[in-house]
């Protein structure tokens, strides 16, 4: 028999190492949902690392005021939709945040309701997968007071964010889900103000998430459901949100 090339002994140890580095990562349940997906094997790399190297709720940078940027640019226009209109028309008087699935108390929160909350504020930097960015203030409820307030389960694993639904997109034209871990953190807010002013249409009316730790495609706009779950299997093509379907990961660390 040939003496195994170098190349095959590199490879045999690389993929021992990779088993050993898998069977840990999925032990300490590092694997995000897109780990089936085209990028799995990446993907579960780039989560579990952030997950090792960064301590628990890492806060992400805050700005001065002075440092807000002057032009907010857009990705992912209003639903097109009459009844988007229609709420829009009578300032989302009629709009409700429905919060359900692992949970002891199901909520149904008007917009009033969440302005009556604890008000938090951050001025953070926000960043495009495309290239652009800018600093703003968000300002609403942090995930968690609601998450409290419906009492989450101890087996949930995941918040699913659903956009206002439009027509061929009934789950939102993004939808997508937070771990625990980022949905507890504590700059993760469900936002409606942003620089001051209500949150303005483009930038996701009435409601949206900011999760500053992570990419811009995270920050869900258009939010009208919240679903708490222990698998993200059951929507789309079970990968945790709309994002790896169309080719981009579903955990979004920077
Ligand atoms: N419902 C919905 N949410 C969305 C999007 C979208 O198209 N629809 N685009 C995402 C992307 S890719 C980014 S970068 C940010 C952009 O937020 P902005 O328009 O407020 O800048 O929203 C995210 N949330
Ligand atoms: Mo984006």
């Amino acid at each position: 028999m040939n003496k195994p090339s170098r190349r095959m002994v590199i490879g045999a140890t690389a993929g021992a190492a990779g088993l050993a580095a898998a069977r840990l990562i999925s032990k300490y349940g590092m694997v995000p949902p897109d780990h089936y997906g085209p990028y799995g094997i990446g993907q579960t790399l780039t989560y579990a690392s952030h997950r090792i190297l960064m301590p628990k709720q890492t806060l992400a940078r805050e700005f001065d005021r002075s440092q807000i940027s002057t032009v907010a640019s857009v990705n992912g226009l209003p639903p097109p939709t009459d009844d988007y209109k229609r709420m829009v028309s009578n300032g989302f008087a009629d709009w409700r945040l429905t919060v359900d699935g692992m949970v002891t108390r199901p909520l149904t929160l008007s917009l009033a309701d969440l302005k009556g909350m604890p008000v938090r504020s951050h001025i953070t930097h926000q960043a495009c997968e495309e290239g652009w960015s800018f600093i703003a203030e968000s300002t609403g409820v942090q995930l968690s007071h609601i998450l409290n307030l419906a009492g989450v389960l101890p087996q949930a694993k995941y918040v699913m964010f659903f956009s206002i639904p439009e027509k061929g997109a009934p789950l939102g034209k993004k939808w997508g889900s937070l771990d625990m871990e980022d949905a507890g953190h504590p700059q993760t807010l469900l936002a409606y103000g942003m620089n001051g002013q209500d949150l303005p249409l483009d930038h996701g009316a009435p409601l949206r998430v900011r999760v500053p730790r992570q990419l811009g495609f995270k920050s869900l706009k258009f939010l009208t459901r919240l679903t708490v779950t222990d698998t993200v299997k059951p929507y789309g093509k079970g990968w945790g949100s709309s994002s790896p379907e169309r080719g981009f990961s579903w955990y979004g660390g920077i």
